[in-house]
């Protein structure tokens, strides 16, 4: 009889506990985060997250203006946070919950995208490079013109990226990521509509897999996600082409439209811990603003120039703009490449 009280008290008190749960959505880049954090908070909350993924900034704010209204939390680069607060897409940061900001560092803050911080704190940071299997490509990979080398025809694939895409044309042709120029894009658009014909797929996800299988022979992928496969095939390397690259800080904003903004900021403060930062980075591969985090962070980690951006590749490489109403003209150029 006892036991069954036992089981019965027991059953109450799950059942009873589930009813009062919160519950966090969070919409983020895939392989962006070590999911035991994700558990631990859980725990510690008493709260349960629902996580989805997006492949890119674009895909993101086309799924919040079509109206998807359950994210919480979202994790923008730097141009698209400035297109959201444009927009009128995100809430203001209640920075009375977030008491773990004492962690980032001034340089970190007050961003041009957001030059009060008011609506985004940085969550990591890395940049683009191409990923290549040793063993296959016989050329030296030090330029982002080895991606149209036809000897590589259907072993090449690039970021489902609008924007990554089209730097690599603008680095090519000598120009700025964030070129306007409209002659200019339709230069970076033919240079593209060539290099399709040797390329196996525009690919986010699954470019780094595709490597470690041999489906692919040269991925335009950024450095963390690269970093996940090269530990499995020690052919896998890196390389940072000489032309410079995309540099990217990407953001914790709470979409105005979120249901339950207090969790929301309680994940936030949670990330900011220099423990759960470090944790996330010897996991993901991509750097953290927190630097208290670093003495826990791997020796291999952060003395890694591909990860932890050196003064050099930084110089000559540049962060993505928001390009205000020349980002609809790009859009229809970047249609008609993927359409063809
Ligand atoms: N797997 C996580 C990748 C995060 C990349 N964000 C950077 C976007 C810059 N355009």
């Amino acid at each position: 009889m006892k036991k069954y009280y036992f089981v019965l008290l027991a059953f109450l008190f799950i059942s009873g506990c589930g009813k009062n749960q919160e519950v966090l959505n969070i919409y983020n880049w895939a392989d962006y985060v070590d999911e035991q954090i994700l558990r631990d908070f859980e725990k510690e909350f008493n709260c349960k997250i629902n996580y989805d993924t997006f492949a890119n900034n674009e895909e993101m704010l086309a799924k919040l203006q079509a109206g998807a209204a359950g994210y919480d939390l979202v994790f923008p680069t730097g141009y698209m946070v400035s297109m959201m607060i444009k927009d009128g897409m995100l809430a203001e940061l209640d920075k009375s919950l977030l008491d773990n900001m004492k962690n980032l560092d001034e340089k970190d803050l007050d961003r041009n995208w957001d030059p009060e911080s008011k609506y985004s704190l940085p969550y990591m940071y890395g940049f683009t490079a191409i990923g290549y299997k040793s063993d296959k490509v016989t050329d030296v990979v030090d330029s982002w013109t080895i991606l149209q080398n036809p000897k590589y025809k259907s072993k090449i694939v690039l970021l489902d990226d609008m924007n990554e895409v089209f730097a690599i044309a603008f680095k090519i042709l000598g120009y700025s990521v964030n070129d306007t120029d409209p002659k200019h894009l339709e230069e970076a658009k033919n240079l593209l509509l060539e290099q399709k014909k040797i390329l196996k797929k525009y690919e986010t996800t699954m470019g780094k897999d595709m490597l470690l299988s041999g489906d692919a022979y040269l991925v335009h992928n950024w450095t963390g996600d690269l970093f996940q496969v090269v530990d499995q095939d020690s052919t896998i390397k890196i390389a940072v082409p000489k032309e410079g690259t995309v540099i990217f800080v990407d953001n914790t904003c709470v979409p105005k439209t979120a249901q339950n903004k207090v969790l929301a900021m309680k994940f936030i403060n949670y990330l900011m811990r220099p423990e759960i930062a470090a944790k996330n980075v010897n996991k993901v591969f991509y750097a953290s603003p927190i630097d208290a985090a670093l003495p826990m962070i791997s020796e291999e980690i952060k003395n890694n120039p591909n990860i932890y951006l050196t003064k050099e590749v930084y110089d000559k490489s540049e962060a993505l703009a928001d390009l205000g109403e020349y980002t609809a003209i790009k859009e229809k150029a970047w249609s008609e490449i993927k359409s063809k």
